[in-house]
């Protein structure tokens, strides 16, 4: 499926579930590009331009507690996270390539087979339908961070604020999510590397560093 799409190899993105440590990873990897001469964009999905953050408010603060008036279908928020991406790409990550510049995101495609197609169960064929049609591509390199669900759940309870309305599905949820993304990973080993995230966060840094690095010389060959 994904292997007819092209690769983007000046596009990193970074994956995995809550409290995989993706704050720590991007900065690591983002010293790494510069430490290389790389001119950079950073930035991050659902977002990445002010029409795709208002997206983002409406997806994540919509209202799907139980005693909610209307709730967001899966399908509406499938769509909404694909204008954001429609959005995004058209707006700074195709002129940042164009340009030649690398661009790492925070989340970009695999999170919607995650979340929208593991997590809420909608046709993974719908997800990469729009995947061809709005994107059209893949990106070079994708770290999934790896953690456990009930790890990476208690690594972010206490961080306060009202929860999101992902933030606040079940475990079950986050379970459909994780093999989401092992799925996508199992049908494109090339593009990804899997760093455990269960490891302190210094090993981890250490993993992401090892796996950029080598991918920068594979692409400057
Ligand atoms: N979403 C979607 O549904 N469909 C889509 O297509 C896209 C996204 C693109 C927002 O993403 C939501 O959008 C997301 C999926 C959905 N919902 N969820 N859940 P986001 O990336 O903005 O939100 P997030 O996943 O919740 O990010 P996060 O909570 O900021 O995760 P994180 O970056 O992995 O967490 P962190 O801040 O780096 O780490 C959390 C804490 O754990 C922090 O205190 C760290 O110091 C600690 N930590 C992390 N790693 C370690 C290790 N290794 N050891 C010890 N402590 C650690």
């Amino acid at each position: 499926m994904n292997d007819v799409l092209p690769r983007r190899a000046h596009l990193i993105t970074l994956e995995g579930g809550e409290g995989a440590g993706k704050s720590t990873a991007l900065a690591t990897v983002r010293d790494c590009l510069q430490a290389a001469g790389c001119t950079l964009v950073v930035s991050r999905e659902p977002g990445g331009t002010p029409l795709a953050e208002q997206l983002r408010a409406m997806v994540l603060h919509s209202s799907r507690q139980d005693d909610a008036d209307e709730r967001l279908h899966p399908s509406a928020e499938l769509l909404m996270v694909f204008a954001a991406r429609a959005q995004h790409v058209a707006e700074v990550i195709n002129p940042a390539l164009q340009r030649g510049d690398w661009v790492l995101c925070d989340r970009f495609t695999d999170s919607s087979f995650a979340y929208q197609g593991g997590g809420r169960g909608l046709p993974v064929d719908w997800i990469a339908d729009l995947e061809r049609r709005v994107v059209g591509f893949v990106p070079g390199l994708t770290l999934w961070l790896d953690v456990p669900v009930a790890l990476g759940r208690s690594r972010v309870q206490g961080r306060g604020g009202v929860p999101d309305a992902i933030e606040r599905e079940h475990d079950a949820f986050f379970e459909r999510v994780h093999a989401g993304f092992a799925a996508r990973v199992a049908a494109d080993p090339q593009r990804f590397v899997r760093i455990d995230a269960s490891v302190p966060l210094e090993q981890m840094v250490a993993e992401v560093t090892r796996a950029v690095n080598a991918y920068l010389a594979q692409v400057r060959r």
